[in-house]
């Protein structure tokens, strides 16, 4: 017979629901928006492995075997639909292939648009997001704003109108080097709030990797709430996010009814469910006055 031994029971806290973000502040530095940068157009090449021409190849090379699902918007392949695309100056033409290994010309709109378009630079600097247009063979032309030197990452999110994966949504992504010197951006500390073009942002809500959450987005001008935000893509907010190390992407959907007449403002609800744990860059985009603006914000979020 054994001494039965003393098990101290400890019972760990868990800070739940610990209100206010285990954010620190940030310093508040204006952040730039490097996607509005207009300065020296650099001249582009077309990505090394984003080969141009070689829309029918049977699954090879790009892609991420294995990947299939949750690739949280990395892979350039996924469900049998595929992406092609090249970079010539700022111009990004792209098709996708289904599953039958013909160009997809069917779509389903989502959020008033056939295709939502992105592109972001490595360091989560560069953001832009775009509605492209489609020639009738398939072909999307993406006119982008100059692209600064460095490694970036292009992704097509849409709703195929035909094939197995008809009605799913799909983020698929490609990277494209932009030829030049690279200064890379450092990612801004992660914050609760941030300006842009004279508005206050404020971000609340503290996700966990994985797991669904809420994030709610507070607008305000000179300190008064903002009330007057317009609709855009049928939300008050469009927010996505981009994971600092990876990219992978994440589209964030407003709680509630889509938008549709002015009003909205100022507190708005996000669904949110991050994959992975880390920083995230945020932006979240609106319009007042009918001008969008975008609003770039580091988040932390706890494994
Ligand atoms: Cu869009």
């Amino acid at each position: 017979m054994t001494r039965t031994t003393t098990t101290t029971r400890r019972t760990l806290l868990t800070a739940a629901a610990a209100a206010a973000l285990a954010l620190t502040l940030a310093a508040c530095g204006s952040d730039p928006m490097p996607g509005m940068d207009h300065g020296a157009a650099p001249s582009a090449t077309a990505a090394d492995h984003d080969m141009p021409g070689m829309s029918h190849g049977p699954d090879g090379m790009a892609g991420m075997p294995g990947m299939d699902h949750g690739a949280n918007g990395l892979a350039a392949e996924q469900g049998g639909y595929r992406l092609e695309g090249s970079l010539a100056d700022t111009e990004y033409r792209f098709t996708v292939t289904g599953p039958d290994g013909k160009v997809l010309t069917e779509y389903q709109p989502e959020q008033t648009k056939e295709m939502h378009f992105y592109a972001i630079r490595s360091d989560l600097s560069g953001f832009q997001h775009l509605h492209p247009t489609r020639s009738a063979d398939g072909t999307w032309t993406a006119p982008l704003a100059a692209l600064q030197p460095g490694e970036w990452r292009m992704y097509a999110s849409f709703v195929p109108g035909a094939g197995s994966g008809k009605g799913t949504g799909l983020v698929l992504s490609r990277t494209a080097t932009v030829a030049g010197q690279a200064d890379p951006v450092p990612l801004p500390a992660a914050a609760t709030s941030t300006t842009v073009d004279g508005y206050t942002v404020t971000v609340a809500g503290a996700p966990k990797a994985g797991a669904a959450g809420e994030l709610t987005v507070t607008v305000a001008k000179d300190g008064r709430p903002v009330t007057d935000l317009e609709p855009y893509l049928e939300t008050y907010a469009h927010l996505t996010a981009f994971h600092a190390g990876d990219q992978a992407f994440a589209h964030l959907h407003p709680e509630g009814a889509a938008a549709t007449g002015a009003g909205g403002g100022p507190t708005l609800a996000f669904h949110a469910e991050l994959p992975k744990p880390g920083d995230w860059r945020l932006f979240l985009q609106f319009r007042t006055g009918g001008t969008l603006h975008t609003a770039a914000i580091t988040l932390n979020v706890a494994a």
